[in-house]
């Protein structure tokens, strides 16, 4: 097995630098500084991963990003000991911490984070709004890349991933009206809510079936 980290400082990449460092799986570092004033990941990190973002690992050749994933996968194939047996009750537990931890509990950590930048530089809502845009374009445009040669997000059939990314991509669509920008993801979106299970879905949601 070969696996490499790239770490980030003061990153979401400590979960992964701890976990390998409470495992003993044997690995090599490549560090990264964030730039002192915009406090961004170097370019560097985008020859690795298109979203330039860390931690991402390389595992046997394959790079893969998203801290959650990466410790469901280190810890299912080389530290089982750290997760509940997957047909216990506890391992919905341990399902549901590891997506709180990056999707519930960061957003509003890293809302106040934001917010007190603004006001240490005094542009209120400018670093946002900025930050905003970017982060949008360059998450948005990366997935669009990849929508690109796919029906669904894995290929050409529907897995669980596309009923993550439904909501998403169609509240971005429906509502940023960023289809114009990102076609691939407007396609997509599409064909997921022209899938009968969407549209039944929706006929539930609105009450047109009870
Ligand atoms: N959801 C991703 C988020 C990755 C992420 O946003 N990493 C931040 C560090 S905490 C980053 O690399 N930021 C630098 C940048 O965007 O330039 C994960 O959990 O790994």
């Amino acid at each position: 097995m070969a696996l490499t980290l790239h770490h980030l400082n003061a990153s979401r990449s400590m979960r992964i630098l701890w976990l390998l460092e409470e495992t003993g799986i044997e690995y090599q570092l490549v560090k990264y500084q964030r730039d002192a004033k915009t406090h961004l990941a170097p370019s560097s990190l985008k020859a690795i991963h298109p979203l330039g973002k860390s931690p991402v690992i390389e595992l046997d050749g394959k790079v893969i990003a998203e801290s959650g994933a990466i410790v469901e996968i280190l810890i299912s194939r080389y530290a089982p000991h750290l997760a509940p047996a997957a047909d216990s009750s506890a391992y919905i537990d341990y399902l549901q911490w590891i997506h709180f931890a990056e999707s519930s509990a960061m957003l509003p950590v890293l809302l106040k984070l934001f917010g007190g930048i603004e006001k240490s530089t005094g542009t209120p809502l400018n670093f946002l709004d900025n930050y905003a845009d970017s982060e949008f374009e360059k998450v948005f445009g990366f997935l669009d890349q990849m929508l690109a040669s796919r029906e669904f997000i894995l290929g050409d059939t529907l897995s669980g991933a596309d009923f993550m990314l439904g909501f998403v991509v169609s509240t971005a669509i429906d509502q940023l009206n960023a289809g114009d920008r990102f076609p691939n993801i407007s396609r997509y979106a599409q064909r997921l809510k022209n899938t009968a299970s969407w549209q039944s879905a929706k006929a539930i949601e609105s009450g047109e079936n009870s």
